[in-house]
């Protein structure tokens, strides 16, 4: 057994403990009201589902375990001659609470390089799709085809007991985060680069390999990819991807059909898509407006996106209130390292102008930017110009929180998800049965 394997297996028992203790001793405790407006505004802010791997705090952002993202680039270890955190590293510490050392995410890379090969039907699946279908599509395509080796659906169907659904959950995640990295630049190479594969490097971490993969052997673009797959991975439970994934685990759907589900929901354009739009629209920009704009220029281009009944992409959010962390740790990231290219001048500037105009707009009750805000602009900079692409790197990086959450949500023997919907009849009787609000 891995030593990840053993390690998660020693949290499993206070955990177990500590859930049974509190629903037997407080489970009728009551925790949240719910308005009308919450259940027909898309369920926001309602608490009623449980994380055990990331929390996220609508002034300061999110946290994994209790950590900010600026503590985890100090904390988690760095590949050698690198100074980003390893995903090898955010993928343990999820999963089990504990930082890794170095050895631990060596240990880690080694284990997903040995599970790393992609089955025949999977190849002949992803061969069969148009190139010229969205790449979220080939991705979520390429994942569902991994179901036909699923360990833990051939041990359910002979008969497994509820106590050991962790077990073959885990083999099947490590199994499909092992594979994330080849399935997305195949996806890149088939659609954008004739169909010329890049075999992955031995001696690479994760992300490096991904990096290679996809055709961009930079030191500087394998520290993009070390950041960009650490910051992505995980936004607590409620949102589009990682609530879908919980959801239809629920139902003790495998690994990949949950994880195939998670990323119809990430290729929206309210979600994960936003990274692509983003990009799709500062190039719309520049080409208008015939290069970097003035920030008059952007000021009215701006308005002129709203007035069209357009959103701003990349700015925004359900739960956050502030500047979001990922997009600060981007930006930082282009401030040392592309401080003088045109396409970051033109995101800071969004940057100083959008939010002001947000708030002069008074509707979105978040005015500034979110992580889709800067990704972007990173990648196009190495060379990775195919924005349609990105979500697929977005969906890379998600698959390690959602899934470690799946492995947990089955250690834990969490039930089938199942609240209760109502129908407008029943809502305008509680409107009616209300007290007047007082004048
Ligand atoms: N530009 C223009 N209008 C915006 C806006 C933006 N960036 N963000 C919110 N609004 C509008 C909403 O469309 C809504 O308008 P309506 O009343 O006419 O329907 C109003 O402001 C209130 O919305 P909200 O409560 O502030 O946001 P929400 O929780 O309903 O939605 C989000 C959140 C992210 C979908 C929204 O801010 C948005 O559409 N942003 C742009 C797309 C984007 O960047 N998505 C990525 C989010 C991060 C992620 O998941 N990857």
């Amino acid at each position: 057994m891995s030593t990840l394997k053993e390690k998660f297996q020693s949290k499993i028992g206070p955990m177990r403990d500590r859930v049974q203790k509190l629903v037997k001793e407080k489970g009728e405790v009551v925790i949240d009201d719910v308005t009308i407006s919450q259940v027909i505004g898309g369920m926001r802010d309602i608490r009623s589902m449980w994380w055990v791997i990331s929390d996220l705090d609508p002034q300061e952002g999110i946290r994994f375990r209790g950590y900010t993202i600026p503590d985890l680039q100090a904390k988690l270890p760095k590949a050698h001659g690198g100074s980003e955190p390893m995903p090898e590293g955010i993928f343990y510490f999820l999963l089990t609470g504990d930082l890794p050392t170095f050895d631990d995410c060596a240990a880690i890379t080694e284990e997903w390089r040995r599970r790393s090969a992609l089955p025949g039907h999977l190849l002949t699946t992803l061969e069969s799709i148009p190139t010229d279908t969205h790449p979220m599509t080939q991705l979520s395509l390429a994942i569902l085809s991994l179901q036909r080796d699923s360990k833990f659906a051939h041990r359910y169907r002979a008969g497994m007991p509820k106590g050991d659904y962790w077990d073959p959950m885990y083999e099947d995640v490590m199994d499909l985060l092992a594979k994330l990295p080849e399935i997305g630049a195949r996806i890149y190479r088939r659609s954008y680069k004739g169909g010329h594969y890049i075999a992955a490097d031995p001696k690479l971490d994760w992300a490096a390999n991904t990096a290679h993969m996809l055709g961009i052997d930079k030191s500087e673009f394998y520290e993009l990819m070390r950041l960009y797959l650490v910051i992505h991975s995980d936004h607590e439970g409620g949102n589009v991807s990682a609530h879908t994934c919980h959801l239809v685990g629920s139902a003790l759907s495998d690994a990949f059909y949950s994880m195939s589900a998670a990323m119809n929901g990430l290729a929206g354009p309210l979600h994960g898509l936003a990274n692509q739009e983003v990009l799709r629209w500062i190039m719309d920009v520049m080409k208008d407006l015939g290069g970097v704009p003035t920030k008059e220029q952007l000021h009215k281009y701006l308005w002129d996106t709203l007035k069209s009944g357009k959103v701003i992409p990349g700015y925004g959010h359900a739960v956050l209130r502030k500047t979001d962390p990922r997009y600060i740790a981007q930006r930082e990231f282009a401030l040392k390292h592309l401080p003088n290219y045109d396409m970051f001048k033109v995101v800071s500037d969004i940057y100083e102008i959008a939010p002001k105009i947000l708030i002069e707009q008074g509707k979105a009750k978040n005015p500034w930017p979110n992580v889709d805000a800067h990704s972007g602009v990173l990648l196009y900079y190495y060379g990775l110009t195919e924005y349609d692409f990105y979500t697929v790197l977005f969906g890379v990086s998600r698959a390690m929180g959602i899934l470690a959450q799946l492995i947990w949500s089955r250690a834990l023997g969490l039930a089938i998800e199942r609240p209760k919907s109502v129908l407008i009849e029943w809502l305008e009787e509680q409107a009616a049965k209300a007290p007047a609000p007082a004048k």
